[in-house]
């Protein structure tokens, strides 16, 4: 039977090891936690609006978001799943990219060429998601293989769901990074569901941690809501990895406590009494009664900070709806090192379409033949 690896209990109580972070330091993780819930919740009215186009939220995981992310050093890379854009706005992509993104305005790094809420920043080491369920860990374990190879001071954070540990390029992965020994940690967020899929479903195994066994490496369950346990764990298995001892498998276990994504409805598939048990473990509250009980949080405190947070991403929201839509030439560009005549063609014929529905300029065609 696998036991799950806990510091603060589900009242805000210490129960097992001393926690390493200091209260201001909890404190300022508690703030990056109500910041990806603030900005989830902004998003999804958003996308009811039909202000954007389509959210899968993190709600209910941002202890795993933030307790896993706080370890790593700048040079270090984080490989996403589908959750993880909360982890790379406190690793330093900023707010207003981060909503360019879901815009896919003329502010997105991704040029428009992504689906919105698929998240990178090139900064910090954070490559593009991919919604094709568990390419990246493959991708991030060759990435780490080539840091390794390099001797580089870096460690790979490879993030994937309960459901990519039934896709080939988990096995795969974690059979190559257990041979390799390569500087990695596998952080599977075990929110329960994968879509309509659920973890009884999923696996036959006790727990997601049982796989790394298999694989010649370390797994450990560890409490998802729990910050403190998300992060403590994170940081032994990110030195671990740092100091060559290889690769460490984390499951953090929690629950996904809205759809899978805005075109889903979850009432389809699971029951509300559910959903209602571990809204009882929210992992911000936890840490709420936490820091309210060692003196670090006034009472009315996080009502303040929720609302400047909104704030600052409401200014964020209406600078980027003011931004211009990408440029249409962008279309055809940065594949070649120039465009060639037949996407010239292409694009004047395509130009010529848009001008008569309303949605280029004229002038816009760029490329004269
Ligand atoms: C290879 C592949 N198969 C199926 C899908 C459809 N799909 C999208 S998300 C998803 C479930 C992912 O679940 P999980 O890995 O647990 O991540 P979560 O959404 O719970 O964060 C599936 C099956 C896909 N995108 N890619
Ligand atoms: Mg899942």
């Amino acid at each position: 039977m696998t036991t799950t690896f806990q510091i603060l209990s589900e009242d805000g109580t210490l129960v097992g090891e001393r926690p390493t972070l200091d209260a201001t330091k909890v404190k300022s993780l508690f703030v990056h936690m109500l910041r990806i819930r603030a900005l989830d919740g902004r998003m999804l009215k958003l996308q009811r609006a039909g202000r954007v186009g389509f959210v899968g939220t993190a709600q209910g995981l941002e202890a795993t978001l933030v307790g896993a992310a706080a370890p790593l050093e700048p040079q270090d890379w984080l490989w996403s799943g589908l959750r993880e854009g909360g982890a790379a706005m406190m690793r330093g992509l900023p707010l207003g990219e981060y909503i360019a993104q879901m815009y896919c305005n003329a502010n997105d790094t991704a040029k428009g060429r992504q689906m919105c809420n698929h998240f990178q920043h090139k900064g910090t080491n954070y490559p593009s998601w991919s919604s094709v369920i568990g390419t990246q860990i493959p991708h991030g374990v060759g990435a780490a293989f080539a840091s390794k190879q390099r001797g580089e001071d870096v460690v790979h954070a490879i993030h994937f769901g309960d459901g990519a540990t039934s896709s080939n390029g988990f096995h795969s992965a974690m059979n190559f990074a257990g041979v390799w020994k390569v500087p990695a940690v596998f952080v599977c967020t075990d929110n329960g569901w994968a879509i309509s899929v659920c973890s009884s479903q999923q696996t036959a195994a006790d727990s997601y941690a049982d796989k790394a066994e298999a694989y010649g490496m370390p797994g450990i369950e560890v409490d998802g809501n729990d910050l403190l346990a998300c992060h403590a764990a994170m940081q032994k298995a990110v030195g671990w990895a740092r100091s060559g001892g290889g690769p460490t498998l984390l499951v953090l276990r929690t629950y996904r406590m809205l759809g899978h994504s805005s075109s889903d409805d979850p009432t389809k598939y699971r029951d509300d009494a559910e959903v209602a048990a571990w809204a009882e473990r929210d992992p911000i509250d936890r840490v709420e009664r936490y820091l309210m009980s060692l003196g670090t949080l006034n009472p009315g405190e996080r009502d303040q900070i929720e609302a400047s947070l909104i704030e600052e991403i409401d200014a964020a929201i209406h600078e980027q709806e003011a931004a211009p839509p990408m440029a249409l030439k962008t279309l055809v560009e940065d594949v070649y090192a120039e465009v060639p005549r037949h996407l010239k063609q292409q694009y004047n014929e395509f130009i010529e379409v848009a001008e008569r529905r309303g949605d280029a300029q004229p002038g816009d065609g760029a490329f004269p033949l």
